[in-house]
Order: C-alpha cells, then structure tokens, then sequence
C-alpha cells in the first residue's frame, strides 16, 4: 500500500483506504458543541460560507451516515431559518476556488480544522492524520503550524490549547475519556406498566421514553448518556436524528424498518459513568404476547447485558403475574447482579398500607424464587422525574407543577420519606459526586433524596 508523504509527519494514510469503524451506538453518546459554536455570532455570509467549505471538504471523504447526519445539525444549527440549499451551494464554488481562496476563513482556522477532524475523524488518529494532510491542500500554507498544532492537541495531547477555544477542547477531551471508559448495560425488566420507562427518564431527568398506563413500549429501547449536557437528544430508529423532536423522540417507526431503537442524552444529574440502559417491553403472561416474546427473546441472549434492573409494581406484589416474573427473572438472571426496584409506594396510603411490610412480602417472594440477600430499592420515580425536572428549569406542565406541590406535602411525611430505608446513604453522601457545584434549588434536592432514587443512582453507576 503506497504512503504518501506529509509534510511534519512521517507518514499519512490515503483517506480513502480507511474504513472508520467506530459502532454507531459509540458514537451517538458523543456530545456536540454546536450549541456554544464560536462561528454562531457571525454574519449569514460568513456562517454559510464556512459552511460551504465543511459541506464541500468532508463530501469528499464519502460520509458516513453519522457525519452525514452531523453536517445536518450544522447547517440548523448555524443557520437555522436562513439555511437554504441554495444559499450554500452559491457560495461553494468561491470557496472551494484554490485554497478557499476568497474565504480565508478569517480567524477561525481552528476552528474550521477541528470541525473537521470531529465530523470525519474523531477517536481515530489515523484519518485524522489523513485530515490533516488534506486539510493542507485547502488551506493557506500560513496556517499550517496551527494545524499541526492542532492535530498533535487533539490525536498527542501534546501542545497547548491556545489554538483553540477552551470550550470546544473541554468537549472533545470529554468525549475522548468517555469513549475510553467500560460501561454497563442495565437491562430493565418488569411487568407490564410497572414503571420501567418513568424509573429511565427519572434517571435521565428528562421525559426520553414514552410512559402510559396502556401497553406503550413495544420494541426494545437503547438509551446511553453523554458525558457534557449538549441539548441534543440523538435517536437512530430507522433513520438517524442527532437533535430529534419530542413527538419523533417518543414515537416509533413503523414496525418492520427497525426492531430496536437507540437514544443517547446527558443525563440529569445523574452520576458522571458512562451506561446503557435497556427498557423492554413488559413481560406479562396475562396481556400482550407479542410484547412478552421481544422481551423474552431478548433476555435469552444474556451477552447483552450486564445487570438487571428489576422493577416492582408495589400495587401487585404478590400476585400470579408477578410470581411468575420473579422466577423467570431468576432462571434468566445467570448470577449477574438483580436491583429489585420497588415502584408505585406512592399509591400506598398511611393509613393502611405499610412500606416495611410491602419491603418484607417481596423479600419473602424474592426468596421463594430462590434469590439470597435480594437487593430491593423502594423508589418513587414518577415523583422523583419530576423534582429532577424542575431542579434542572425543564417547563413543567400545570398539572406537573400540581404534582410537585403535592409531593412537597407527602415527602415531608415521614411515611414517605424513603431514604430511611438507605440509612448509611446520608444527603452529603449522596451529593458528594457534585462537589463544588452550586445547588439551586435545595428544597426540590432534599424531597429528591427522599424518593430514593439517588441511592439507586449510586448502586447502579458504583459498581
Ligand atoms: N403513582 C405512580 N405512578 C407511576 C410511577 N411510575 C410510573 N407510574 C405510572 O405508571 C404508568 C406506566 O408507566 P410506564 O413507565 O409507562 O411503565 P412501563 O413499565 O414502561 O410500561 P410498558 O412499557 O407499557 O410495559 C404510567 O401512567 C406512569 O405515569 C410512580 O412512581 N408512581
Ligand atoms: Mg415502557
């Protein structure tokens, strides 16, 4: 294979014999920077052309269906309304002329290259070596130690980061070191409406998943975090969204294009470890088959995950529905670690319902199926959704607000109040993970801390 010769490097490889082969779930949890783009303060002008210049350097490499899709988020997001196909395309040819010859990009070099290093070549040294030495052909030969510069910042850790803005390097080193980390995949499990999508979107501190009182999760959902909060939620289900809309984000695509879907978010405060969470439709003898056999099929390739998250109806324990899940749950399990996530306490009243005793009755169950020292978590996650909604400024509808008033009320109350339950998982505990951040709202993170959901948090992302 001929090597072509660069110019500070001893060699480069020729772009177009390298398939990158990043997975696709892997790059979905990359956050983006686009938000705090430094080219957002410019003209039109120049935003399009730079654009131009992007769209017409990265076509040249054969895009992939991720950077293709990254090149999209561009285009809204420097644009927006003004984007048209047009008004890019008159500006291509001026651009592309030698050298982008009437664009010098004015002082946005880096900027330019480390756009392109990340859409073609992020985590992979080798194209980005194949970058750098293209990026040479364009660009004017005065800035060729700044990219050199560059390349040996993001692919050598070498240099310093005055080349670039901070910002946008803070995001690729935090993306590097996630790529890098080993994560889990939490299967989460249970009958059907026990809870399973509101317990991920409690973890996520956002509505990601579609939860409802009917049958709703019907295929199985990937769900990844991001490590920096980006605002962009990525959903790869059928075609491929990096900044999805609500109604897209919780619908499916017909069935037959795809049997599963992959979303990737920053989670809300949740802890920092990269993870997987897998919600499944509900496994259910009594209701809908089709929606048990996915669920059922998929936990018989047990190399797909990790631990299971086991919810818990609070409502049914101790019902034939639900026996029946435990021991399937036990026979599936094959030694790997079960969190027992018991849901819904909300719905039991003081006054004649008791949470030890709900505790206790599902322990005994637990160990009937054979289960020794069961791990059981009593959560409200519906509550805890919306408090970690609020503590993060999401719009909150009327009747979430009413909600919150309401679990102002009952979490006071020390029949509620759960993290008795988790006595040696103390507040300060609990938050240490947030050190030197300032806490805005302490009363909505108190009541928070009592929905059990943070002692959850820690079991599942410490392991
Ligand atoms: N009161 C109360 N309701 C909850 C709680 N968690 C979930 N729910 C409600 O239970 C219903 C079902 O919740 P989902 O999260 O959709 O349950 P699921 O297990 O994902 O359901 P399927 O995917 O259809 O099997 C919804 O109406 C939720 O609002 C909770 O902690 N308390
Ligand atoms: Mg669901």
């Amino acid at each position: 294979m001929p090597l072509l010769i660069g110019r500070i490097f001893d060699f480069v490889v020729p772009f177009n014999l390298i398939t990158v082969n990043i997975d696709i779930h892997n790059k979905l949890t990359f956050s983006i920077y686009l938000k705090r783009h430094p080219l957002k303060n410019e003209s039109v002008d120049i935003k399009s052309k730079y654009l131009s210049a992007l769209v017409s350097f990265s076509t040249e490499y054969g895009l992939s269906d991720y950077s293709n899709a990254l090149l999209q988020l561009y285009r809204t997001e420097l644009l927006g309304n003004d984007f048209t196909d047009n008004l890019v395309s008159s500006k291509i040819n001026s651009v592309i002329a030698y050298r982008f010859k009437d664009f010098r990009l004015k002082s946005h070099n880096s900027c330019f290259c480390f756009d392109c290093f990340f859409i073609l070549a992020f985590n992979n040294r080798a194209l980005g070596n194949s970058v750098l030495y293209r990026l040479k052909k364009k660009i004017h030969f005065w800035h060729y130690s700044k990219a050199d510069s560059l390349y040996s910042l993001l692919y050598n850790r070498v240099g310093k980061v005055d080349c670039l803005p901070e910002d946008l390097y803070a995001f690729w080193n935090a993306n590097v070191g996630f790529q890098k980390e080993f994560y889990l995949k939490n299967l989460v499990l249970a009958t059907m409406s026990a809870g399973k999508s509101t317990l991920i979107n409690a973890l996520a501190g956002k509505k990601i998943c579609k939860s409802q009182l009917m049958a709703c999760t019907a295929r199985i959902h990937y769900i990844y975090n991001k490590p920096i909060e980006d605002f962009y939620i990525a959903k790869l289900d059928g075609n491929l969204s990096l900044n999805v809309t609500d109604d897209k984000l919780l619908t499916d695509s017909a069935d037959g294009v795809t049997d599963a879907s992959v979303v990737s978010t920053f989670f809300n405060w949740s802890q920092d470890a990269r993870s997987c969470f897998i919600d499944s439709p509900g496994v259910n003898s009594s209701m809908n088959k089709h929606h048990e056999g996915i669920t059922k099929e998929f936990v018989k390739k047990g190399e797909l995950f990790d631990q299971i998250i086991c919810v818990i109806d609070a409502t049914t324990i101790g019902t034939n529905d639900s026996n029946t899940f435990l021991n399937f749950i036990y026979e599936k399990a094959n030694h790997k670690r079960v969190i027992f996530v018991l849901n819904k306490l909300d719905l039991y009243r003081c006054e004649d319902d008791s949470i030890e005793e709900a505790i206790n009755s599902l322990r005994d169950d637990l160990k009937r199926c054979k289960f020794v020292n069961p791990l059981i978590c009593p959560v409200f996650a519906m509550p805890a959704l919306l408090l970690k909604k609020k503590i993060f400024g999401y719009e909150l509808t009327k009747y979430e607000h009413r909600a919150i008033e309401d679990y102002r009320y009952f979490l006071n109350d020390p029949f509620y109040d759960l993290s008795k339950y988790y006595k040696e998982f103390t507040i300060e505990k609990a938050l240490s993970f947030r050190e030197g951040e300032v806490i805005k709202d302490k009363e909505c993170v108190d009541l928070l801390y009592r929905t059990g959901l943070p002692y959850l948090e820690y079991l599942i992302f410490n392991r």
